[in-house]
């Protein structure tokens, strides 16, 4: 019997010619099921079209969480971005939510966190961005989030002191880190090229829990060489004040402080810049005219003459107060 298929039919059959992805195939087959003939001629080809789309549903339904094309990022804010990488359940989203306003997902499975979510840290009068991360293993293998961690201006490992295979999960981050070409803390960077060397601390959290002091004393012994380390507790709060002032310093950043000539000090949002600037950075950053006419500056600051006066090359230093002259 002679199958009498549609234009419409022809005209899905030749998108399931052309399609490249899986979504454009299954949308054609779905098509080609909704307009073909029914009737005898076609029986064979409609169970054909079933067997096929139900195929592709199941390798669809079996692909990660975050849906193939979702690519995420995070744009910087503030006095710069951190973002919180290691193995599943070490309590980086806890850290999140006790250090900022945001409210990432905790939970006491592994792979909670499957998107990233940031959150703004206080430090004295600043915020600094932190980016809760899912997890970095190998069964996390979204390259966004490998983007995100190049991306970031820091990172603070977090590794869980309760559990017995530390060790292993720190060398697994590593591992996967160095795969993405990022590489942190003392030690050779690998002479090739794309590598990067991301400024960064190891934060070992759950100090709170037994046997957490002696764990820490152990991974000292053996990483205290290659990184900063820094034991906390998210449950108690403890060390997170220390934990805040050493992301601080890890972005490598100053404040300082404009005042008006003639006017008293108001202290305002400090101007944030990166260490090593002079004078004339700041006086461009506030006006780009001040690269002509910036005369000389005071300045009043910690070890300095109250008022002292420098020229474009003095080196500035965090909480400078500067009073710029043209
Ligand atoms: N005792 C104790 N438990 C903690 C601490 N920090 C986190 N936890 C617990 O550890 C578990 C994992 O915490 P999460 O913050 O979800 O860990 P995560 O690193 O974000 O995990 P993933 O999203 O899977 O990568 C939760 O049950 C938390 O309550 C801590 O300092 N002390
Ligand atoms: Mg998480």
């Amino acid at each position: 019997m002679p199958a009498n298929l549609t234009p419409e039919y022809m005209e899905a059959e030749r998108r399931f010619k052309a399609a490249t992805t899986s979504e454009e195939k299954l949308a054609a087959l779905e098509e080609m099921m909704a307009t073909i003939p029914r009737h005898k001629g076609t029986e064979k080809m409609q169970a054909d079209l079933k067997r096929r789309i139900s195929k592709l549903r199941t390798e669809q339904a079996r692909k990660p969480v975050s849906r193939a094309g979702i690519i995420h990022r995070i744009d910087k804010e503030g006095a710069g971005q951190v973002a919180l990488a290691g193995p599943p359940n070490g309590g980086k989203s806890m850290l999140v939510r006790q250090l900022t306003h945001a409210m990432p997902e905790v939970a006491d499975y592994p792979f909670t966190t499957r998107v990233p979510m940031p959150g703004m840290m206080k430090f004295e009068d600043i915020q600094i961005q932190l980016v809760d991360l899912p997890p970095v293993h190998p069964d996390f293998p979204e390259s966004w989030l490998y983007q995100i961690i190049r991306n970031a201006d820091a990172l603070i490992q977090v590794v869980d002191l309760s559990d017995p295979d530390i060790l292993e999960d720190l060398e697994t981050t590593l591992g996967q880190l160095a795969q993405a070409k990022v590489h942190i803390g003392a030690g050779e960077v690998p002479n090739a090229t794309g590598w990067l060397v991301k400024r960064s601390l190891l934060v070992a959290n759950k100090l709170d829990i037994d046997g957490a002091s002696e764990m820490f004393e152990l991974l000292k012994d053996l990483y205290g060489w290659r990184f900063e380390m820094l034991p906390v507790s998210a449950a108690t709060g403890q060390g997170l004040d220390e934990l805040r002032l050493q992301a601080f310093d890890l972005l490598e950043v100053i404040r300082v402080y404009t005042k008006a000539p003639g006017k008293k000090l108001e202290m305002t949002a400090p101007y944030i810049l990166e260490r090593g600037s002079r004078l004339i950075d700041l006086a461009t950053h506030v006006h780009h005219d001040f690269l002509s006419q910036l005369k000389y500056a005071r300045v009043w600051g910690h070890g300095k003459f109250e008022g002292q006066m420098v020229n474009r090359d003095y080196l500035l230093a965090d909480k400078d107060v500067v009073e710029l002259h043209r």
